[in-house]
């Protein structure tokens, strides 16, 4: 339901709850190497993973280049891996250009944890934690189809082709969508993760296709532009708006009306997660190779007084 602010905790691809370690044997240097600096998401993420540290006695050194950008991040990764810590978790920013450099990183001995985002063949990691990025954007769909069920033309706006996350729910709305012959599906735009560049996306569609009924923003800053666009069109609330994550900037959309559901991951989980598998991977523990972390859709409706559930926790 999109009135409820529902969620599931972490689970194991077979759905069982994975092991936290309670304290770690030694105090080891682990790098969290975000998708991007700046970006709320991973910004809580580090919360979580830092909150973690602190329990288990170990260091974290966070670290995030100025774009969401393999050519940007790769030599980040370098300079981490030159520093020679005991685990890295990162959030790769392309499933191929990020494949060689961190295979290189475990085969160097790092313990390699894979969070939020994947590479294509991720078997030289510890661990993979994200969100169901497919469900999350079939999720997407059916609250556009719940505010227009008799369908109409929708588009989705997403960051760049090859980011493991933003394909896989462009992919869970496209099936979705092209599954419903309600609806027509105008394809996928890539805004390179800037905002302005998501706007005017969205003011050229709009143009082309006045009469497109809803749009989903598969992250932060695209639906950050993507809410500007639908403004300086003039189209708050004539076309409904869901995006991914639930930042500051997004909740304000939502709360004016110009965005009509949120769907909110679990950032802090994830590196929480993480860190988990890394500690256990470094000290021989029990490891969960994949963990899928939970989703909710946030709407006007629910945005009062759930706040935990899509509030940085630190
Ligand atoms: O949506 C998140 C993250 O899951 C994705 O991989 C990249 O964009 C965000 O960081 C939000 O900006």
């Amino acid at each position: 339901s999109t009135s409820e602010a529902t969620s599931a905790g972490s689970s194991t691809s077979d759905g069982s709850s994975a092991v936290a370690p309670t304290s770690a044997s030694k105090n080891y240097n682990i790098s969290f190497i975000q998708g991007v600096a700046g970006d709320e998401f991973y910004i809580s993420m580090q919360c979580g993973i830092e909150a973690e540290a602190a329990k288990l006695g170990v260091t974290v050194n966070t670290q995030g280049a100025q774009k969401f950008d393999p050519t940007l991040q790769s030599p980040v990764l370098d300079g981490v891996v030159a520093s020679k810590p005991d685990a890295i978790l990162i959030a790769p920013t392309d499933v191929t250009a990020m494949q060689a450099p961190l295979k290189a990183a475990a085969d160097a001995g790092i313990k390699v944890v894979l969070v939020d985002t994947t590479v294509d063949d991720p078997s030289f990691a510890v661990s993979q934690v994200s969100s169901d990025n497919l469900g999350g954007g079939k999720a997407a769909f059916d609250a556009i189809k719940q505010l227009n069920p008799d369908g109409g033309k929708v588009l989705v706006i997403s960051v760049d082709p090859g980011i493991s996350t933003t394909d896989a729910r462009v992919k869970g709305f496209e099936d979705a969508a092209n599954a419903d012959s309600a609806f027509t599906y105008l394809g996928v735009q890539y805004s390179h993760n800037d905002p302005a560049t998501a706007a005017q996306l969205v003011s050229a569609a709009l143009q082309k296709d006045p009469d497109i009924v809803g749009v989903f923003a598969t992250n932060l800053f695209a639906a950050e532009g993507t809410a500007q666009g639908i403004r300086e069109a003039g189209k708050q609330g004539a076309i409904d708006v869901v995006g991914f994550d639930a930042g500051p900037n997004q909740v304000e959309a939502l709360k004016e009306g110009t965005v009509q559901a949120l769907v909110a991951q679990q950032p802090a989980t994830i590196g929480t997660d993480g860190l988990d598998q890394a500690v256990a991977a470094l000290d021989g523990g029990t490891i969960t190779p994949v963990i899928q972390t939970g989703f909710s859709i946030i709407t006007q409706e629910n945005v009062e007084g759930n706040e935990a559930v899509y509030q940085s926790s630190c």
